[in-house]
């Protein structure tokens, strides 16, 4: 017998026998019906938005196309935004795994393929699950800074939430006629289960466990809540200077070279020049209160001194609609160096920092020289900085 028939021959015996999932009237309970499906589908379609939104602005925050141009204020657009992306794809954990338990008995689906456009529907199904759930391991392996894979976590966390979108948007196009159907209360009550879960205690048990994970993680980005980040990779005030510290200088293998008396900033542009530590120091002073806010989530403001960028580049020379690269004391890493465009390099806020809360710069914090600029992740506020070439 060809194995196919094999196979239909179990799965018909397995129909027969009243534990099989086959069977006819399996899992007829209303948790695992289209209305519950389609109420946590409509929450993971907003969270889902929101995450994707966000994520996208902080792509291209970091890997801008030419012609793109980011706003500078609010100054913690981007401490705002990348803590809902980080929320949101936290929430999103407990909400797909309460979907995915919503719908698995429709894996047991018999029979498994009625025609080729039913294949191709479970195939997009089989596709949006494992890249979601691939998703949500990913960004949640970043947070708590683990990179345990050679590829580049950015790129691949960018091309997967393409392909969920795909993929949503196809099962979203196949359900239209469910979920229209199911998108309002049924008006004649369901007649209550005998026993089990009332949909009500289910939908009690997710919201709890995503307001659960949701509040003891964003702490580490939103303030008033950082006493309850008890699942928070780090935590608002602990680290040298009161603010966490993402990689250290002995990490980043710099700590001769940034202590070195001989250290010199040099600005290359049209009249390229080089000043110690000293002759910044003398140069006009500002004060800005702006946030370190990493893309892993959390994110501390802080009250920053220095020199404004754009002196330095007037000093060289530099048009102002310059582009600039600036370039840390590291040898290697993928944080050494950064691009910055003309809206944040000539922005009034934007400083070589040389002080943080009045005191000079913590060698983990970038001493002698920092960059930090409004709105903009963390890993372009390069710490340690060498050069700052005005780019062609
Ligand atoms: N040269 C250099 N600058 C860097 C980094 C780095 O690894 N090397 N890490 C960045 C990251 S990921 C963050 S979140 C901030 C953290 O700044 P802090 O350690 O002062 O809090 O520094 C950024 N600047
Ligand atoms: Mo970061």
């Amino acid at each position: 017998m060809p194995t196919a028939s094999k196979l239909r021959a179990a799965a018909e015996r397995a129909r027969e026998h009243h534990w099989s999932p086959f069977r006819d009237g399996a899992f007829s309970t209303f948790l695992h019906n289209p209305r519950t499906a389609t109420v946590l589908g409509r929450l993971i379609a907003v969270a889902f938005a929101l995450c994707l939104l966000t994520g996208l602005y902080s792509h291209f925050l970091q890997e801008p196309a030419a012609w793109m141009s980011f706003p500078t204020r609010p100054v913690w657009l981007y401490r705002v935004s990348q803590g809902v992306h980080v929320a949101t794809g936290t929430a999103l954990v407990p909400l797909l795994l309460a979907k995915l338990w919503t719908v698995y008995p429709r894996l047991f689906t018999w029979p498994a393929v009625r025609s080729p456009l039913h294949a191709l529907e479970r195939l997009s199904v089989a596709v949006l699950v494992s890249a979601s759930v691939l998703q949500l391991v990913l960004g949640f392996v970043n947070t708590v800074k683990w990179y345990p894979w050679p590829f580049s976590f950015r790129t691949v966390h960018f091309w997967l939430a393409l392909v969920v979108l795909g993929s949503l948007l196809i099962h979203i196009a196949v359900k239209l006629p469910q979920l229209r159907g199911n998108w309002c209360k049924p008006k004649r009550p369901e007649p209550a289960p005998a026993t089990g879960w009332s949909r009500r205690g289910f939908f009690a048990t997710v919201a709890a466990a995503t307001a659960a994970v949701t509040v003891t993680t964003v702490g580490q980005s939103f303030t008033p809540l950082g006493g309850l980040a008890l699942l928070a990779p780090r935590r608002p005030g602990v680290g040298p200077q009161g603010l966490p510290v993402n990689r250290t200088a002995a990490q980043a293998a710099v700590t001769a070279s940034a202590t070195d008396p001989g250290w010199k900033l040099t600005v290359r542009g049209p009249r390229t020049y080089a000043l110690s530590l000293a002759e910044l120091n003398e140069l006009p002073q500002h004060e800005v209160e702006l946030p370190i806010a990493c893309v892993e989530g959390w994110s501390q403001n802080a009250v920053w001194g220095g020199v404004r960028l754009a002196d330095l580049l007037k000093r060289a020379g530099a048009p102002s609609g310059a582009e600039v690269e600036i370039a840390s004391l590291e040898t290697d890493g993928h944080y050494r160096t950064s691009r910055m465009g003309p809206e944040f390099a000539r922005d009034p806020a934007t400083l070589l920092a040389l002080r943080l809360d009045g005191e000079t710069l913590h060698i983990d914090h970038g001493y002698p020289a920092r960059i930090i600029a409004p709105a903009r992740p963390g890993v372009l506020q390069t710490k340690w900085v060498a050069t700052i070439e005005v780019a062609g």
